[in-house]
């Protein structure tokens, strides 16, 4: 047995599944999950010494690539001045400064711990400021594990086959209604159907938890109509996209301006930071200024702020590293398809910028039910050759490829070379 059986042994008898969070246990690919010792730039390294192009950058943060050395000696020297004091810093004005200064539409912002917090206190701030109590979400988008939220949801719920979860009473999700990705008629449904009544439409402005999906041509134009005719918040969840499409994410990408925006990941340089941001108006509904509740021990901790900010300024200041991106990343998913269809394998990549998946399937994907056709058993063996050939991919079909600044063409020629390895052995 190599290291990574054995500590996943060790690993079930005390976590759950042998996991912090259910996507990494391998479940819908049948393997043993690789226990990670280290990373650097593009590569991660398992505990049995194994070396991999890493293209999960840990969900998204990594954009940089691992252990950037900049983000890395900020945190050390950081951590020589404490850890955590509970009380406001100048590190936290600075980066919000940051971001409100170079985001149009963030006026403010609010810091937190993790994606799922920013789009549960956004949500929470849309209904105090508007009085309504619904919202709609979109079928196969994920924004964190909140009661309220998991309806219908993507990422792990979706790999594992679970829209919903137990443990949420009805309570929590009766307000939470559902419509379909790309389709403005199902969303204007239920807006004839609760006149004055929705609060926020909550919307990844590119699903990627689905599997990568994109917002076809004016679906996100109509929502900001929409919303602004039916007096509904419009929030943007950029935990995936925001700082990754552009600096301003995909309201910047796609010319759409969200009321609201909820960040996480690459804010925080790999600590575990969430935001959620927007309107002034909306945002000063939130305490101690407003009557909308919303703290955390946390929220704001020095380290973390020290790793957000030393990645947002690199990424401010370089804008380079965008057209990069969006350079090696059109190469890398449009090469996959072409290859696939050499090789007549079913295959439909869906990819804007840095960000794409392969579906396994031949239909064109453009919401939750289309994705749901991909065959799954074939992206577990493309996805147990790509591994044991050096390739680290996101362990299911409904979440993301993720490249960062640090992958060369080479590494994508590499990619594209054990691909076609896979093509030929199927
Ligand atoms: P966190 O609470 O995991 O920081 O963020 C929740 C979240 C909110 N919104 C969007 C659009 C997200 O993609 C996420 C989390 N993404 C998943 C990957 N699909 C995180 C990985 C995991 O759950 O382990």
């Amino acid at each position: 047995m190599g290291r990574s059986e054995v500590l996943m042994e060790r690993a079930q008898k005390v976590i759950p599944g042998g996991v912090n969070s259910p996507v990494r246990a391998y479940s819908s690919v049948g393997m043993t999950p690789r226990f990670i010792q280290r990373a650097d730039g593009p590569y991660i390294y398992d505990a049995d010494g194994n070396k991999y192009i890493d293209y999960i950058c840990s969900w998204g943060p990594m954009i940089l690539g691992h252990n950037n050395e900049i983000v890395r000696e900020a945190v050390i020297r950081a951590c020589e001045n404490g850890m955590s004091f509970g009380a406001p810093t100048e590190l936290e004005v600075q980066i919000a400064e940051l971001i409100t200064e170079s985001i149009p539409h963030i006026e403010m912002v609010r810091m937190v711990n993790s994606g799922t917090e920013a789009v549960m206190s956004a949500i929470r701030a849309a209904r105090g400021y508007t009085g309504r109590d619904k919202i709609i979400k979109f079928s196969g988008c994920y924004h964190g594990h909140s009661d309220g939220l998991l309806v219908d949801a993507g990422s792990g719920l979706m790999t594992a086959g679970v829209p919903g979860s137990a443990g949420v009473p009805a309570g929590c999700t009766k307000d939470t209604l559902t419509a379909v990705y790309n389709d403005l008629s199902s969303v204007s449904a239920l807006f004839d159907a609760n006149p004055e009544q929705i609060a926020a439409v909550i919307v990844e402005p590119v699903a990627a938890n689905m599997g990568v999906v994109l917002p076809k041509d004016t679906f996100l134009s109509d929502l900001r109509k929409l919303c602004d005719k039916e007096g509904a918040v419009l929030i943007f969840d950029e935990v995936i996209t925001g700082f990754r499409l552009a600096f301003g994410g995909a309201a910047e990408y796609y010319g759409v301006t969200p009321d609201l925006v909820t960040y996480g990941k690459i804010i925080g340089g790999g600590m575990p930071v969430g935001a959620y941001g927007g309107k002034k108006e909306i945002m000063e509904m939130v305490a101690p200024v407003g009557t909308v509740y919303q703290a955390g021990t946390l929220s704001g901790n020095p380290i973390a702020m020290t790793a957000g900010l030393a990645q947002l300024t690199i990424l401010h200041d370089d804008p380079q590293i965008y057209a990069e991106l969006e350079r090696k990343g059109s190469r890398l998913y449009t090469e996959m398809a072409a290859l696939a269809d050499t090789y007549s394998r079913p295959l439909t990549v869906n990819h804007v910028g840095s960000l794409g998946c392969g579906f396994f399937t031949d239909r064109t994907i453009e919401n939750y039910e289309d994705a749901k056709t991909s065959d799954t058993a074939a992206f577990a063996e493309y996805f147990k050759y790509m591994l044991n050939h050096g390739i680290h991919l996101a362990p299911s079909q409904f979440e993301a490829m993720f490249l960062s600044a640090v992958h060369t063409d080479e590494l994508i020629d590499e990619t594209l070379t054990q691909f076609e390895g896979y093509l030929q052995q199927a």
